[in-house]
């Protein structure tokens, strides 16, 4: 929470920045850069290389067996050392480790994600000071633990022999998984301040939305302070941006009094809504501690005032998962999101940033924070709250069974303290999930044959997973933030049955996993869908920046370190061989496995769209990436949209048309997210794949709120006639008004699987032009040109859009933002500009 440091008698001091690190056994110390990790700094001193360059990972292995020493000298002026309590505050330390000042042990921590507020005063000195960080190998510390049991835990992405990550409160990827290398680091990776305190802080606020309506809010404020002085002083809780919404309370402190409730009415006030709903509006509140004039501290918080609910119970389909906010089903779109960077202090505050303008450019309003990741930090749910994007929040478990035993527990009862606290004031927390996919696994993945359980063991083991996610975590959400839905393992119904399409959320593996086809996802559309997904690669800009030349070939050492699952490459060809033809060449194979990614995955963003309110939310795996590598994410590592966040884009338009081919019948649907009905022109035309129009037809439609409607139901014997099914294309498009500038979805539907579909060589013209702030590509091609892609070596910059389909003798136009151009830029990026289509990528 920022603090305004002009009026506040509470005095901070960084204490990020330069500090010194060692291997444990070597003498001298080098500089080290803090927040950080061991990784990051080895690669800073030139000690190693970048461990994201070709197969490096494999000769990183050694950094997680070791133990890093980190120090820093500093100096305490005159100011903050007369003050009354000086803390020591601490953020994140990842993760086993011992904290001296002076030489004074003052914390041993044994958990990445809980943070640390330290009385220290009198272990400091006026004037020079040591700070010193020893961090013990988390491999060699869980070791033990490991021996004395004598079973392994069914950790199945954990990529080691000893599966250690189960006894480590630690990012679960960063031991592996089947998307991301095995880094297992060390550091000081958040802030690290002391702070110096007079007579009372702030310690924590939580704001309690009793009652949101358009004609009131309700809100109490429960704040705790942190008295070192008892006095008589005043707690200040004003709004700033609505006029005369202030109280100003008494409170007479003792050292052990410290709590105290202020009650806010708000009349009218404005609601904050997901995005494509409304503004995410938010009211900002000053919270100030006061001794007479004197502002002791003083704490900024952005409050949405809004209602979140999950309805999940038993009706007539089932059982039910959907979200409202304020009152209001809404669907949810989105993705699951893993950490940015398999080292977290490489994700900037700009990547932060871009995570959710590039959710908010694909009309999401949904991210979930997976399980096996961490609870991200303070400016990722900003940002979300800023954007309208609610966030599903896992516990960080995932994919396997934990420890039971009393030191475990306490430690996650304090994990779950300190993130409930952090995070329950943001307008963008939807819900807590206790893990990811366990419940799945104990019914599904056979770990006692795989893991050679007794039955008594593996009894053991489900009590200790009902201790912690049945009880435990549950209590401690109910007792810090009852106004949050809580279930204990997402998914609650499980693909391998189908009648649990009818329950709960469900992870929908049985294309890609289980081999399905694309078609399937029409066939298993769930009431909610959390996962789903299928792999695609990287694009050879993209590519090039890990390998070299004679890495290009699947089976390559190289190529094989950034593909993580077993099967994924052989499943990637496997598919390909069915859909489409031969690729003439490595990097025709990444783009036409970005393609098939993206078309695969339309068949269920459309199916789960088309089946609201039977089903109400669709997240597909996954967002994005923690290293370049082949994956299911939309966003490569290097921030580059593959085919499917474009696809995602379009998918997900608030009003869209989806056409659909079941039966023998073409459907086209009308689906409306919006609040309000509102009028469409809708276009329709079947035409040659060489733009021979064969009928052409124009209405106005009126669409409902929220509401799925069938347009048109159209035999597809019909629409085909006495034409060729592989050279016709039949197009759907959506405007707002007659002009056609006002496009704001188009479907196309083909008669004829992609492989089958008498594509002609395209010869494809743009035609450059620069704008204010924006480089504009007009396109244009004689024959239909299928997922155009548009490229600009050197610019990791997204266009408007791209791999889309061209019509004949059509203009398009794309945009990308970039700075000030000059004429001579602007031919230059004309020459260098590349252009492909489908045909292009195949054997001629
Ligand atoms: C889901 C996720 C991840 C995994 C992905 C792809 O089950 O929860 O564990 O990376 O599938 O296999």
């Amino acid at each position: 929470m920022p603090k305004n440091e002009e009026l506040v008698a509470i005095k901070e001091m960084s204490l990020n920045g330069h500090w010194q690190f060692r291997q444990s056994g070597n003498d001298s110390w080098l500089p080290a850069v803090v927040p950080g990790c061991n990784y990051s700094d080895l690669i800073a001193n030139g000690i190693i290389n970048d461990p994201f360059y070709r197969d490096h990972e494999h000769q990183l292995q050694w950094i997680e067996r070791e133990d890093w020493h980190y120090r820093k000298y500093f100096e305490l002026n005159e100011e903050l050392f007369a003050q009354e309590a000086i803390e020591l505050v601490i953020d994140g330390l990842d993760t086993y480790c011992d904290v001296y000042i002076n030489n004074v042990l003052i914390l041993e921590n044994v958990n990445m994600f809980v943070g640390h507020r330290i009385s220290c005063k009198e272990h400091l000195l006026l004037g020079k000071n040591e700070i010193r960080v020893e961090f013990h190998s988390p491999i060699i510390k869980t070791l033990p633990k490991y021996i004395d049991n004598g079973f392994t835990y069914p950790a199945e992405n954990d990529k080691s022999s000893e599966r250690l990550s189960v006894y480590a409160r630690k990012a679960p990827y960063h031991f592996g998984w089947d998307w991301g290398p095995r880094f297992v680091t060390s550091g000081i990776w958040r802030d690290i301040k002391l702070v110096g305190i007079t007579k009372a802080r702030i310690d924590n606020i939580y704001v309690k939305q009793n009652l949101i309506s358009k004609e009131l809010a309700k809100l109490t404020f429960q704040i705790s302070l942190a008295p070192f002085t008892g006095f008589n002083g005043f707690v200040n809780v004003c709004c700033q941006n609505v006029d005369g919404i202030t109280q100003k309370i008494p409170i007479n402190l003792t050292t052990d009094k410290n709590a105290i409730n202020v009650n806010i009415d708000i009349k009218q006030p404005q609601l904050w809504w997901p995005n494509g709903l409304g503004e995410a509006f938010l009211h900002q509140f000053s919270i100030e501690l006061l001794d007479g004039e004197q502002c002791l501290d003083k704490q900024l918080l952005s409050v949405g005032l809004r209602t979140v609910e999950v309805i999940n119970e038993a009706d007539a389909q089932g059982e039910s998962f959907f979200v409202k906010v304020n009152g209001q089903p809404t669907f949810m779109k989105g993705a699951n999101y893993i950490p940015s960077d398999s080292f977290l202090n490489h994700v900037s505050k700009e990547k932060y940033q871009k995570v959710f303008t590039d959710a908010v450019s694909a009309n999401m309003n949904m991210l979930r924070v997976w399980g096996g990741g961490i609870y991200e930090n303070d400016e990722f749910y900003q940002f979300a709250d800023e954007h309208g994007i609610l966030i599903w929040q896992d516990f960080m478990f995932a994919c396997s069974l934990y420890p039971g035993d009393d030191d475990f527990i306490e430690n996650v009862r304090q994990e779950a303290e300190y993130n409930i606290k952090r995070l329950r004031n943001h307008a963008c927390l939807a819900l807590w999930c206790g893990n990811n996919e366990t419940e799945m696994g104990i019914q599904f993945w056979q770990w006692p044959e795989k893991f050679e359980y007794s039955d008594q063991l593996y009894t053991k083991l489900q009590q200790d997973y009902d201790l912690l996610f049945k009880q435990v975590l549950p209590e401690m959400v109910e007792k810090l933030d009852p106004q949050r839905f809580y279930f204990s393992s997402s998914p609650i119904g499980f693909w391998e049955n189908k009648a649990d399409d009818n329950r709960g959320d469900n992870h929908y593996w049985g294309v890609w996993h289980g081999e399905e086809p694309f078609s399937e996802f029409k066939n298993r559309v769930p009431r909610f869908m959390s996962e789903f997904g299928f792999q695609s690669f990287p694009i050879l800009e993209s590519v090039q920046n890990y390998s070299v030349a004679s890495d290009w070939r699947l089976d390559s050492p190289v190529m094989k370190t950034h593909q993580k699952h077993p099967r994924g490459n052989s499943l990637i060809q496997q598919y390909m061989d069915d859909e489409y033809q031969e690729p003439k060449d490595f990097e025709s194979f990444l783009y036409l496995s970005q393609v098939q990614q993206a078309l695969g995955m339309k068949v269920a963003f459309e199916a789960h769209r088309s089946a609201m309110p039977f089903c109400m939310g669709s997240l597909y795996w996954q967002l994005n990436d923690c290293w370049p590598v082949a994956s299911w994410s939309g966003i490569d590592y290097y921030g580059r949209w593959k085919a499917l966040h474009y696809q995602v884009k379009r998918s997900f338009e608030p009003v869209a048309v989806f056409i659909d081919e079941q039966d023998e019948q073409v459907n086209v649907n009308l689906i409306s997210d919006k609040r309000e009905c509102e009028s469409y022109y809708v276009k329709q035309q079947l035409m040659t794949l060489d733009g021979v129009v064969m009928h052409s037809q124009q209405d106005t439609v009126k669409i409902e709120p929220l509401n799925v409607s069938i347009f048109s139901s159209q035999p597809r014997a019909e629409l085909l006639a006495m034409h060729d099914a592989t050279n016709l294309v039949y197009v759907v498009q959506l405007f707002h008004d007659d002009s056609q500038q006002s496009l704001i979805s188009e479907a196309f539907h083909y008669f004829v699987p992609t492989k089958a579909l008498a594509l002609k060589p395209a010869v494809i013209t743009s035609h450059l032009s620069y704008q204010q702030g924006e480089l504009i590509v007009n396109l244009s091609s004689g024959v239909l040109a299928r997922q155009v892609h548009v490229s600009m070596p050197g610019h990791t910059g997204n266009f408007s859009d791209n791999f889309f389909d061209l019509l004949p003798n059509m203009n398009k136009r794309i945009t990308l933002n970039i700075e000030a151009l000059s004429q001579q830029e602007v031919a230059l990026l004309d020459e260098e500009i590349k252009i492909m289509s489908i045909i292009d990528s195949y054997q001629q």
